[in-house]
């Protein structure tokens, strides 16, 4: 079965008017204003939405988050069973202080199709599509540089990679460097690093590292609709996190997951730029008016195009 192609318009308003609520936040050094302007926004919008959806992948649970937890359901319930992956804002940092890269993301697929994923740190890898076998989070860097040198006919020191610029990802990058391979180190927003393998034009052949497994989910998503390689795997090295997995039904804690376990079956994903970066331009406010640019995918009618949209802005 195929996600309607109607939805997809209707998915970009939801992501588009979220993006619009942050963005009279960017720059006022308050990243929980910023976020809950988003969710409110989104919440409203996707209960406009004729579908009977439940979030799989929120704003933490009932208990934490008063709007779009894990399990809310969503929509006017007269449409079909969809699963609701969220991220209001992605790089609230980036809003909070009017830096480049800060975006409202939301992903769908058929019910059951998405994977539920604990809130922990996810070990991942994400490449253009490659052959089976060829890149492993299992295998050295060198390995998985080397095979990626060899599949893309290109010299290692040509490849560039991308991580978030974090302490626990020092051993990686001075391999990298060793390595000689180009780095783009990011300071938040993984959702958007991974999505740089998507396209030539990033310039960018790996995303590697740890980073949030609600947000490798996300992209997962994105991922799939290009075809991409990606591979993940949940941390899970507390006791409250073992406990969480368990009840979860996650029973190998281990496991890698492969891009066809993480999403299954057809999917939207849609997101905003809310301030620019090198992928989206944020959103853009004249007079009434606003403009605002989201990179959407649907993977059944093989739709990826970054949409540019203007629209009144309603009091
Ligand atoms: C990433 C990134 C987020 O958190 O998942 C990262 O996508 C990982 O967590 O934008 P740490 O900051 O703890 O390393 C963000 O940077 C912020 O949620």
């Amino acid at each position: 079965m195929a996600i309607d192609k109607k939805f997809i318009d209707l998915f970009i308003n939801v992501s588009s008017k979220a993006a619009l609520a942050s963005s009279y936040l960017v720059g006022k050094k308050d990243k929980i204003a910023a976020d809950q302007a988003a969710v409110d926004s989104m919440r409203h919008e996707l209960n406009k939405i004729s579908m009977n959806g439940q979030v799989v992948i929120g704003e933490g649970s009932l208990d934490e988050a008063p709007m779009l937890y894990t399990g809310e359901m969503l929509g006017n319930k007269k449409g079909p069973d969809l699963d609701i992956a969220v991220d209001p804002l992605e790089g609230t940092n980036f809003a909070a202080n009017n830096l480049p890269g800060a975006i409202s993301v939301i992903a769908i697929a058929e019910k059951g199709n998405l994977f539920n994923a604990p809130e922990t740190y996810m070990e991942k890898i994400a490449t253009c599509k490659i052959d089976k076998g060829l890149i492993d989070l299992d295998y050295s860097i060198k390995k998985n540089i080397t095979n990626l040198a060899n599949f893309k006919n290109k010299e290692i020191s040509s490849l560039t990679a991308c991580l978030l610029d974090r302490p626990r990802h020092k051993k990686i990058i001075n391999e990298l460097k060793e390595l000689n391979v180009n780095l783009k180190l990011i300071t938040d927003g993984d959702v958007l690093g991974a999505l740089y393998v998507s396209e030539p034009k990033y310039d960018v052949d790996i995303f590697i590292g740890v980073g949030g497994g609600p947000e490798g989910v996300l992209v997962a998503s994105a991922l799939d609709s290009y075809d991409c390689n990606f591979q993940g795997r949940f941390i899970f090295d507390n006791k409250e996190d073992i406990n969480e997995a368990k009840k979860m039904g996650i029973k190998d804690l281990n496991k890698k997951y492969e891009l066809n376990e993480i999403i299954k079956g057809d999917s939207i994903f849609c997101a905003t730029g809310i301030t620019s970066g090198d992928i989206l331009t944020g959103i853009e406010i004249n007079d009434k008016n606003y403009s605002s640019q989201t990179l959407v995918t649907h993977k059944s009618s093989g739709y990826r195009k970054i949409i540019t949209r203007s629209n009144t802005i309603k009091e």
